[in-house]
This record gives C-alpha cells, sequence and structure tokens, in this order.
C-alpha cells in the first residue's frame, strides 16, 4: 500500500532499507502524506549531515584533479550510509532544468513523494544562509546547490571532529555562509599574486643555480598569508610570530614582509663574505611592521630555523607564549603564532603532534595557533601513498580538535577565505586551525636544481600544460569584467621595474653583507654587545634578612589552605633552614630560594649596591616538575579540601614581585625543550627559563633541539638564550637509562678550542675582531655539588651582562642525603659561584683543625665533578687518609682552566687523577684531558715544578651507560673509589 505512492525508480533505495522504509514499518498511525513529508524532511536533513561529514572527501581540492588514491576511496567506503547520499546526488548535472534537477535528485536520495522545484522543505535551523538564500524553506535543487558549492568546491571544512556543537555550528555557518571578497581586495590578491609570480620567474632567469624551494603552484599562499595577517589585525593582534620552512620563504620575505630584493639577490650566491655567514638565505628570519587600514598596524617576524623540518614550531610556541606573557595588555589575543608547514613534514615528524599535545594544556597554550599546510603532495620525491597513513595530511590535526580547512591553491579566492575563517576561528575559540593549501605539486619540483621527472613522469607531463595561478586568476576577474584587460599587464611592468632596480642596486654593490643582514632584528638580542672575560666571579649572595625573607614566605600557607601532611612535614622542615646562618640548606630549598629571590623587585638597598639582583619572571617546567620527580620540590601545593592549586613561590610578595610559574609538562621532550626555547628568546632577559628532564637522559629525544637552537642558535643566527636545562645526573644502580644526562654530548658541542686556552688562539682572534666580540662561549655545563653552588649557579644565570644557555646536572639521591646541604652562610652576601672548588683547607667543624696536610705533603689531587666527591669524601675520611685533595670541577665548560691550573700548581708533589662515575667512553674525561693539558703548558708551571701524568679512574669503556644490576654497581663504585685513593697502578696516558 505504502509502495504505491513511491516512484518506480525510488523503489530499490527504499527497498533496501533506507529511513523512508524504516519509517513506514514503525508509523502505522501516522497519516500518510505527513508521514511522507517528514521522511522525505529526514532524508534531506541527513543529505546535510553527509555534506558536513564527508563534503571534504568529495571536494575539487587536487589543481591536477588526479585520481585520489586508495586512501580517499577507502574513506569513502567507511563513511557509508550518509555519505552514500553524498555519492548519489555527486553526479547532479547543473544544466537540466529545476524541476529536472528536482526530479532526479528526489529519486537519487530516495524521496517518497513527488517532487518538483516548486516543492519546498522547511528546514528550520538546520540550513542557514546569507542573502539572497536566507529562505526558511527550501526547493531540493537549491539545497543540494548550496550545500555542493559549501562543501564540495575549492573549499571545504571538516567538522566533525570538533568537540562542541557551538563550534560545529560556527564553523559550518562561516562555510555555508561564505564572506564575499570586495572588488578592491579581489585587485589586492591579483597583484600579490603578481609579485609572487614574478618574484620566482626573476630568480630563475638571474640564479639559476641557486636553490630557492619556489612557491609555484602554490603562489596563492601569498595572498592568503597576507589575508590571514590583515584579518588577525583587525581582530586586534598586533604582533605575529611565524615559522616556516624553506618552501616559498623567499618570496613571503621579500613580497610581505618586505625585505629588499637586493639584500636576497646578494645572498643568492652564497659567495665570498667579510663576514662569518651563519646560514643559508632559505632559513633565516627578518621582521616587518605591516599596516592595514589606517590605524592596524601589526609586527611581523619570521623565525629563523635549521633545515630539520619542523623543528622550529614549539620554538615560535615558546616565542608566543614568552612575549604573550610580558606583555600587559591584550593577553594571548594581541600575539599569535603563524606555522607554515609541508605536507610530508606535517603528517611524518613526531613533533607537530608533540606541539599539537601541547596547544590546549595549561602551561603551553597560546591561545590557538594558526597552521597553514603547503600540500603540493609530494615530500621531495615520495608519494603521499609512501609518506602517510592518513586520508588528508592534515588528519593529526583532528586529535585535538582544531577545525581543518582546505582550500584549492588555483582558487585564490578560496584560499583567502579559508585564512580569514581561520583568524576568526583563532579570535573566536583560542584555540589552532588549519588551513590546507591544496596546490598538488612544485612547478620545478623538490628545488629546481633536480630533475621531478624521475620519479613522477606523468605528473610532470601534466604540470607543463597546467596554466600558471596568476594566469587563471587574471583570466577569471576577466571574464567576470572585475578588472580592465589591461590592469595585469600594467602590475607586471611596475613588479619587473623593481625586481630590475634592485638587481642592478645589488650589482653596484649597495648590499654588502653586514652581521645585522642575518640577523632577525626581532631576534638579535645582545650578540653584537661587546662583553667582558666570561669567567668573571659575579657575586651572587643576598643579605640574610632577603634569604630569611623568602625562605619563611615559600614555606607558609594561608590560613584557610589545608596542606597535604607531607607537604606540611616538608615546609617545616625547610623553615628550620633558614632560621640563622648557621642552617643547613638542602638542595630544594636552594633551588627555591634562587627562583623566589630572583623573581622579588628590587628594593633601594640593593640597587645602591650595583647588584642587578631581581625582578625577573621565573618558568619552569616539564614533567612532572610541580611536585618533582624526586617528592624534593613540591613547587605547586593542592589544598587538600577543595584540590586549590597555589605556586608558593608566586606569593612572595603580592605586587612586589614577578611572576614565578611551574608547569607540569606532557610527556614530551623535543615538543617541551624547543617550546622552552622559544620562550627564553621571548623573555627578551627579563626572565629565566627553566627546562626540567624527568632523567638526564631523556633529553635526547630532545637532540635536535640542542644541537640547532641551543647550541648553535646564537652561531647561526645571532639569537642569544639563557635557558637552563636542569638534567638529573647521576650513577645510582637503577640501569642504564636513568643514570646519565649524557655530560660528554653536551661537552662535544662547547665551541672552545682543546688546544688553545679561550681567546689566544690567533684564529680565534682574527674571528672574534671580524664578527661578534662577544661570541666565544656557547654554551654553559655546570655539575653543582652543593646547594649553595646550585643556587648561586641559577641566580648567575640573569646577573651577568650577557645570555648563554645553562646545562645543570642536577642532583637525585644528593637530594635527600644529609651531608649535601650547605651552611645559610654560603647564600649571603659576597658569597658567589664557585667554579672549582679545592677542599685542600677543609677543617673538621668540631675542633677547628686542618683535615689534610700541608700542599708540600699532599700525595695526590683528586679532580672529579658530580655526586662522585660525596663516595671520595666518606671513604677517605673513613680512612684517615690526609694526603688527598678532592678537587670539585663545578664548572667543566666554559674550561676554568686559570683556577685548575692555581689549584694544582700548589700540590707540586702530587699524582693528578681524574676520577668519574661513567664509561671512560663517556662523562667529562675527555673534554677534560686535552684542556688540563693545554693549561699547564700555556699558564706556565711553576719554577722547579714538572709536568706529570693525568690517571684515568671510573668505569672502563662501554657500550652502554651502565648496569642493571645494583650489586655489580656497587662493586664497580667500590673499584673506582678504591683505585682512586690508592697509589697509581699503571702510567697514565697524558702528561700535565
Ligand atoms: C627532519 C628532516 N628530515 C628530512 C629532511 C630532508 N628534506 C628536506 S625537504 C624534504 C621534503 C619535505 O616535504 P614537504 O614537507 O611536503 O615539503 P615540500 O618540500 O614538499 O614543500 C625532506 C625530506 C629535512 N629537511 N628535515
Amino acid at each position: 500500500m505504502c509502495g504505491a505512492h513511491i516512484s518506480r525508480s525510488v523503489r530499490p533505495l527504499a527497498q533496501r532499507g533506507d529511513l523512508g522504509s524504516r519509517l513506514r514499518a514503525s508509523s502505522s498511525t501516522f497519516v500518510e502524506p505527513q508521514r511522507a513529508e517528514v521522511a522525505d524532511t529526514l532524508l534531506l536533513v541527513q543529505l546535510l549531515q553527509a555534506y558536513r561529514s564527508h563534503g571534504h572527501l568529495s571536494a575539487t581540492l587536487d589543481p591536477l584533479q588526479r585520481l585520489r588514491g586508495p586512501w580517499f576511496t577507502e574513506c569513502q567506503k567507511w563513511t557509508s550510509p550518509r555519505n552514500a547520499l553524498l555519492d548519489r546526488v555527486g553526479q547532479l548535472d547543473r544544466r537540466l532544468s529545476a524541476d529536472e534537477k528536482a526530479s532526479w535528485l528526489a529519486a537519487q536520495i530516495g524521496m517518497e513523494l513527488p517532487t518538483s522545484s516548486s516543492r519546498r522543505f522547511f528546514l528550520g535551523g538546520a540550513l542557514s544562509a546569507g542573502e539572497p538564500l536566507s529562505l526558511d524553506t527550501w526547493s531540493l535543487p537549491a539545497v543540494v546547490e548550496h550545500m555542493q558549492d559549501a562543501y564540495c568546491g575549492t573549499l571545504t571544512a571538516e567538522l566533525d571532529h570538533l568537540t562542541s556543537q557551538e563550534e560545529q555550528r560556527w564553523l559550518a555557518d562561516k562555510i555555508e555562509r561564505r564572506e564575499s571578497i570586495s572588488a578592491p581586495e579581489r585587485v589586492r590578491i591579483l597583484s600579490t599574486l603578481v609579485h609572487a609570480d614574478e618574484f620566482e620567474r626573476f630568480l630563475a632567469l638571474h640564479f639559476p643555480k641557486s636553490k630557492r624551494f619556489g612557491v609555484e603552484g602554490c603562489e596563492a599562499l601569498l595572498p592568503g598569508v597576507d589575508a590571514l595577517i590583515g584579518r588577525c589585525a583587525s581582530g586586534g593582534v598586533r604582533r605575529i610570530e611565524v615559522g616556516m620552512a624553506h618552501r616559498g620563504r623567499l618570496s613571503l620575505l621579500c613580497n610581505l614582509l618586505h625585505k629588499p630584493p637586493g639584500a636576497l639577490f646578494a645572498q643568492m650566491e652564497n659567495g665570498q663574505s667579510d663576514y662569518r655567514v651563519g646560514d643559508v638565505k632559505y632559513h633565516l628570519g627578518d621582521t616587518a611592521t605591516l599596516a592595514f587600514g589606517e590605524r592596524q598596524e601589526i609586527r611581523v617576524s619570521i623565525a629563523p630555523n635549521p633545515s630539520h623540518l619542523e623543528a622550529v614550531n614549539p620554538v615560535v610556541m615558546g616565542l608566543v607564549r614568552a612575549v604573550q606573557t610580558r606583555l600587559e595588555t591584550g593577553g594571548r589575543r594581541s600575539v599569535a603564532g603563524l606555522l607554515i608547514h609541508g605536507d610530508a613534514a606535517f603528517a611524518g615528524l613526531g613533533i607537530v603532534a608533540e606541539c599539537l599535545q601541547l596547544s590546549n594544556t595549561p602551561g603551553f597554550t597560546v591561545g590557538g595557533m594558526l597552521h597553514i599546510v603547503v600540500n603540493n603532495q609530494v615530500g621531495f620525491t615520495t608519494a603521499p601513498r609512501e609518506g602517510r597513513s592518513s586520508a588528508h595530511a592534515t588528519d593529526l590535526a583532528k586529535a585535538v580538535g582544531a577545525p581543518v580547512l582546505h582550500a584549492n591553491a588555483d582558487d585564490p579566492e578560496a584560499v583567502v577565505a579559508a585564512c580569514r575563517i581561520a583568524a576568526d576561528w583563532r579570535h573566536r575559540f583560542h584555540k589552532d586551525v588549519v588551513v590546507d593549501l591544496g596546490c598538488s605539486f612544485n612547478r620545478h619540483g623538490h628545488n629546481e636544481l633536480d630533475d621531478p621527472q624521475a620519479t613522477l613522469p606523468l605528473t610532470y607531463e601534466r604540470i607543463q600544460a597546467h596554466p600558471r595561478v596568476l594566469d587563471l586568476y587574471a583570466a577569471r576577474l576577466q571574464q567576470q569584467g572585475l578588472i580592465p584587460p589591461t590592469l595585469l599587464d600594467s602590475l607586471k611592468a611596475e613588479v619587473q621595474a623593481k625586481f630590475e632596480e634592485e638587481f642592478a642596486a645589488y650589482e653596484a654593490g649597495l648590499y654588502r653583507e653586514q652581521p645585522r643582514d642575518w640577523l632577525a632584528t626581532s631576534w638579535q638580542g645582545d650578540a653584537l654587545q661587546v662583553i667582558p672575560f666570561y669567567c668573571c666571579q659575579e657575586p651572587t649572595g643576598l643579605p640574610l634578612a632577603t634569604l630569611q625573607w623568602v625562605g619563611r614566605s615559600v614555606c607558609a600557607a594561608p590560613a584557610d589552605f589545608s596542606r597535604h601532611p607531607e607537604v606540611d612535614r616538608l615546609c617545616v622542615s625547610r623553615l628550620a633552614m633558614v632560621e640563622d646562618k648557621d642552617s643547613r640548606v638542602d638542595f630544594g630549598m636552594a633551588e627555591a630560594l634562587a627562583f623566589g629571590t630572583l623573581a622579588l623587585h628590587r628594593g633601594d638597598a640593593d640597587a645602591a649596591s650595583g647588584l642587578n639582583l631581581g625582578a625577573y619572571a621565573v618558568r619552569l617546567s616539564g614533567q612532572d616538575v610541580e611536585r618533582g620527580t624526586f617528592n624534593h620540590r613540591h613547587a605547586v601545593q593542592y589544598d587538600c579540601r577543595t584540590a586549590k592549586r597555589r605556586v608558593a613561590l608566586d606569593e612572595i610578595q603580592p605586587g612586589m614581585q614577578e611572576r614565578v610559574e611551574v608547569w607540569n609538562s606532557p610527556l614530551s621532550e623535543a615538543g617541551v625543550l624547543g617550546f622552552e626555547y622559544g620562550y627564553s628568546l621571548g623573555n627578551e632577559r627579563r626572565g629565566l627559563t627553566v627546562f626540567e628532564a624527568q632523567f638526564g637522559d631523556f633529553v635526547n629525544n630532545a637532540q635536535c633541539i640542542i644541537d640547532q637552537f641551543i647550541s648553535a642558535g646564537e652561531e647561526r643566527w645571532g639569537q642569544t638564550s639563557g635557558l637552563v636545562l636542569q638534567l638529573p645526573h647521576g650513577f645510582e644502580g637503577q640501569g642504564p637509562d636513568h643514570s646519565s644526562a649524557r655530560v660528554e654530548r653536551f661537552l662535544q658541542l662547547a665551541n672552545d678550542d682543546a688546544d688553545h686556552l679561550p681567546g689566544n688562539s690567533p684564529a680565534q682572534l682574527r674571528e672574534i675582531s671580524a664578527t661578534f666580540a662577544c661570541r666565544q662561549a656557547n654554551l654553559f655545563v655546570v655539575c653543582a655539588t652543593t646547594p649553595a653552588q646550585l643556587f648561586h649557579a641559577l641566580r648567575r644565570q640573569m646577573n651577568r651582562p650577557f645570555v648563554k644557555p645553562l646545562v645543570l646536572l642536577t642532583p637525585k639521591w644528593l637530594l635527600h642525603h644529609r651531608p649535601a646541604t650547605s651552611a645559610l652562610a654560603d647564600f649571603t652576601a659576597g658569597t658567589f659561584f664557585n667554579r672549582v672548588i679545592d677542599d685542600g683547607k677543609a677543617v673538621n667543624h668540631a675542633t677547628g683543625e686542618a683535615f689534610l696536610l700541608p700542599p708540600e705533603q699532599i700525595r695526590r689531587v683528586i679532580l672529579c665533578c658530580g655526586q662522585i666527591y660525596y663516595h671520595l669524601s666518606l671513604a677517605r675520611r673513613a680512612r684517615r687518609i690526609r694526603d688527598t685533595v678532592l678537587v670539585r670541577l663545578e664548572q667543566i665548560t666554559p674550561f676554568p682552566s686559570d683556577l685548575l691550573f692555581k689549584v694544582i700548581a700548589q700540590y707540586g708533589n702530587a699524582e693528578v687523577v681524574w676520577c668519574q662515575e661513567e664509561p671512560k667512553n663517556m662523562g667529562a674525561h675527555f673534554y677534560i684531558k686535552p684542556r688540563l693539558a693545554t693549561a699547564m703548558r700555556d699558564l706556565g708551571l711553576p719554577a722547579g715544578m714538572h709536568p706529570r701524568p693525568l690517571r684515568y679512574v671510573g668505569r672502563s669503556a662501554s657500550a652502554s651507560v651502565a648496569t642493571a644490576s645494583i650489586a655489580i654497581h656497587r662493586i664497580e663504585t667500590k673499584n673506582i673509589i678504591d683505585s682512586a685513593l690508592s697509589p697509581a697502578p699503571i702510567e697514565a696516558d697524558v702528561k700535565i
């Protein structure tokens, strides 16, 4: 009976169990026409949903319209039955009359009632469209054409994964009610395309042998970024920090950031320069202030980056967060970050996932990063089917609920629309958003110098024949009568004339390189300042009263705050540490005193003393740092009844101190270390930034950030950072992976010359005078063996006239080891960080008598660093050895040649031993040995004193760091101590 109402073409669909037939079966009491009307309307609503969920899979995003890969076919299978609806209407012939369309569509989707173009459907709030389509009721063809244009054309979006209905509705509305682009805006797009197009042609003509990683095929990136920046500016953003890879970078620098093309031409040949050229042209950054409209100015900086794709992402995020924190007004809204990725890199590299995971966490959010993927569907020579397992290159972003907009880069207006929606999204929801630019090819292959035909023969045949984006767009505007036929030629002539003029200036030598040319202005810090010798021992101690004030404050809690008993006990014991100058302070308290005193504002008395004492914001992050991996910090406390969070260090003196932030991070090293490095840059010396690894080993997950940024950033880009890496280090029988921070890796990165004292080598002197007077040490490595030393090392990081990264090897077992405490007196005014500690003058505290023999009777000097000192000291005391001095190397690099020399020269009759816990091929041994020999040679031993052998004592060379057996560990440690404290069994291999 019901079947009588169904047209023949529809019947098979209904019989397959579509919604209509299911409704029929369950609603015998429904009045038939109403029931059919409802069923048909529901089908239409399902169709709307299908467009919103799966329209992106049918969109025309590939300018070459190549066959889609197997993953797309797969996706379409998974998406039935909703997507089946899309498939059925997808072949709509738009040339049919309105009535023909309506009836064809109704049949395709299985409607029951006869349907013509005059049949209207009430869709209520399910579909809205802007003028002139602001309708209450819709005809079937109008719905389909509207949704087809919205989701299956050259711009589309993925909505299903968004985390709230509000977000889904907002984005659907933006896609379905597309903002129009005005005539002047179109001319701006055209003009930007002319710049992009002419730029690539000009470089190809004049520098055919130089890689430029051109953006040909995705020239629309430029109008897209231009629109994004403009929209951000009108939304109140005043500063954008950009991170991007090689593709299109040169064009962006010259055509959007106004880098003079002549300056780039001077860099194109990579030729001779008076200056040490720190990096290739497509890694360099720049800054410009751009004007949009009358009063909207926005500062845009592109960060320099290494070749390591995506590694700059967390750096830019950290920089953005630091600037946001530093600016007093506008907060997150006024500073934004933009990352421009390649499709292969975005899909493949783990650091992308790490950064996405950071994006919505309290300690790391920047209120939404903007992402653009230049999706040329190739990674060097690798096709997408080999380069990823997901349907879209951008699918990873969906895991964090970031909307993904896809635009065909042959349609610059779609690209502009997508970029504007992205900026609006950030403004509205403060979350990440991704724009995927489907450009599907690099016109000249990966880098213009290799032949892409070998791996993509058919594609490149099609590319040769494919029109340029500029020509397509200009033709479109002309056809629509929006520009006069002569406009394109006049724009081209204007741009060509500008490039020619710049080229003439470059040839005339007007663009001679200066160091500042390759330093991004916002990044240069104090790279060009002259600084004094770096080994000075700046006093960093403070008056007792200040220490006590800070100590008592951090141990106190508000009356209504209920601390956990364990935390309470810790605070009570720490309160006793600041009672008087003889009180003993542990490592945890020393760190708190350092952070707290750095944060305090300077008082008049402090200013008079000439010391740069405080007013530094402090930020500490890493895995479980709030409590501390070793349960020693409890910097963040929770109320037992309410779970309220408080950072005691942030409440020392409200209004009279800078912020102290302590954040547990996601389980990431590369992402978080990169972030904190970026944060330290954005701090611009106004704060101390500390990253702590859970155990030192794990930081090698971030090796790229260490090698490329922390170690080399200053030399490559003049980018200075005072970041501190706290890396728990020490052999305690915990196995191969929780013992070593691999100090040898950092020491290998140190840029000093083992054979010459710093500043003395002729090569170094030449280089220094030619480039940077200050470019001596690139990083510091310190292993503080006492709490007071840790305190001074942290305070010294801010209290000196230059900025360098600091690798701080921190203790584990010593955190709770009573002998590893310092007297509060060692923190007071006049005290400082000791690069070397010689215990030759140690006295018995009880009797005041010297514990060791006078220098001439000393038979052995044991040099060491880190916790092995405590083992040696204990054994020496237990064995009543009085002729052995323990000398701790607290600062390993820059190597304290001057002090060590003096110390060793005192003990002219002693053998010299280097003792370490690490295997011989690890630790500081290889670093110390030649430098000590150089110091002894160049500084001149006193008359009558002869060079002596340096004896190595430590674990033998090994592939793995440490044994997993606690028993073997103990035996090895005992052997090391026995051997160090006994006379030399064998001849050592180097004379010092
Ligand atoms: C971490 C890293 N691995 C490998 C490379 C070598 N490499 C340079 S470009 C490139 C292809 C990148 O493809 P994609 O991300 O799609 O960007 P495109 O060059 O296609 O714009 C590769 C593998 C690199 N630079 N960085």
